[in-house]
């Protein structure tokens, strides 16, 4: 397929006005890969309608969609959306939401749309808190992550929102992230042809908050990357073959001394050994081996280093998770009103 410019895009799709996101902000990246998807599907705009409640992500649509945007109130986006869709079922109707409005207020919504199985395509941005309010703790907050709310840590245990959108009976179920953009891009195709409830949870970033959130001291504008890279770090997709002769050795105090001592150590052995930012476990040193009998060992009886920790731990699992067929509501509700002797 041909290549189209951005401009193509901007002028079929983007409303022409100022955006209202912080610099580098990933609910833009988001709004990108809906508009290919929708592209590539060739869905007229006419029959596309965006749902949204309150909060930064809210605004993905609206007022930056350029078809029908509905803005409703906080977490009631999926509400709208149901009557909107029960009374014109030819439209294809996506719900932007945020962890805030989708899975607090709005969480009881969410299930309920989710059980019903109306054909409606959810895409939460999870930004892991309440952003257009200054950040503070959301259901998805990590435990131990700093907020405006919780400045000593989150006590709490965060909701896995793709995985309670699955529970509730949701039939096409995935996570990406910001970062995943092909993934993400083609997830959205999926979500869009699938008939029946279907959910995305993107993980995304939002330097104006996490900067906090992840104790990251540089300048905002390279935040955008670096928290970008911590997500590429930090997850693993589902089914994909992975590489897994490297650990992650958790500093004591100061990343710097820990990759010292352990570079004093690596020389001679066929690893690298850098520092990289990992959610779970903050800034740690990254150890990529292609020794077979590496002595991993020595490296975590070093003064510098607290422990070593294996590929997977702590880190967030994306993919699709839920792909199934089964009775859609407004189908369902359409075969009741003739039983009823309706139209
Ligand atoms: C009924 C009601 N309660 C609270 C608010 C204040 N409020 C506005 S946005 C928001 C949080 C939004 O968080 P999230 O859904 O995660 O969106 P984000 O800004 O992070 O994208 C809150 C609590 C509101 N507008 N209405
Ligand atoms: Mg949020």
């Amino acid at each position: 397929m041909a290549v189209k410019p951005l401009r193509y895009y901007s002028d079929k799709y983007i409303r022409n006005q100022p955006s209202a996101f912080c610099v580098g902000c990933g609910d833009g990246t988001i709004l990108n890969c809906f508009v290919r998807a929708l592209d590539e599907l060739e869905v007229p705009l006419d029959k596309v309608l965006c749902v949204s409640g309150i909060g930064c992500s809210a605004w993905i649509p609206s007022p930056n969609f350029n078809g029908d945007t509905l803005h409703t109130t906080h977490g009631r986006a999926l509400a709208f959306a149901t009557g909107a869709k029960v009374f014109n079922s030819d439209l294809t109707t996506v719900v932007f939401t945020g962890d805030g409005d989708g899975a607090a207020i709005g969480g009881n919504h969410l299930i309920h749309a989710a059980r019903r199985n109306i054909d409606i395509t959810t895409i939460l941005v999870n930004n892991l808190s309440y952003a257009m309010t200054g950040g503070q703790i959301a259901p998805t907050t990590h435990h131990g992550e700093r907020t405006a709310t919780s400045p000593y840590g989150n006590p709490e245990r965060p909701f896995d929102i793709a995985g309670l959108a699955a529970a509730a009976g949701a039939t096409y179920v995935a996570r990406w992230t910001t970062y995943h953009v092909l993934e993400l891009t083609r997830s959205i195709k999926e979500a869009l042809k699938h008939h029946g409830f279907s959910f995305i949870e993107v993980l995304s970033q939002c330097p104006t908050h996490q900067r906090r959130m992840f104790n990251m001291r540089d300048p905002v504008y390279r935040l955008p990357s670096r928290i970008l890279e911590m997500f590429s770090e930090s997850t693993y997709v589902r089914g994909r073959t992975r590489q897994e002769n490297y650990r992650y050795a958790v500093p004591k105090a100061s990343p710097e001394n820990a990759l010292e001592e352990i570079s004093n150590v690596l020389v001679n052995l066929d690893t690298e050994a850098k520092i990289v930012d990992h959610m779970g476990f903050g800034r740690v040193v990254r150890i990529d081996s292609k020794e077979p009998d590496m002595e991993w060992a020595n490296i975590s009886r070093l003064e510098a280093v607290d422990r070593l920790v294996g590929p997977l731990e702590e880190k967030v699992e994306l993919g699709v998770f839920v792909k199934e067929e089964m009775l859609e509501y407004t189908d369902s509700l359409r075969d009741l009103i003739r039983t009823a002797g309706g139209i």
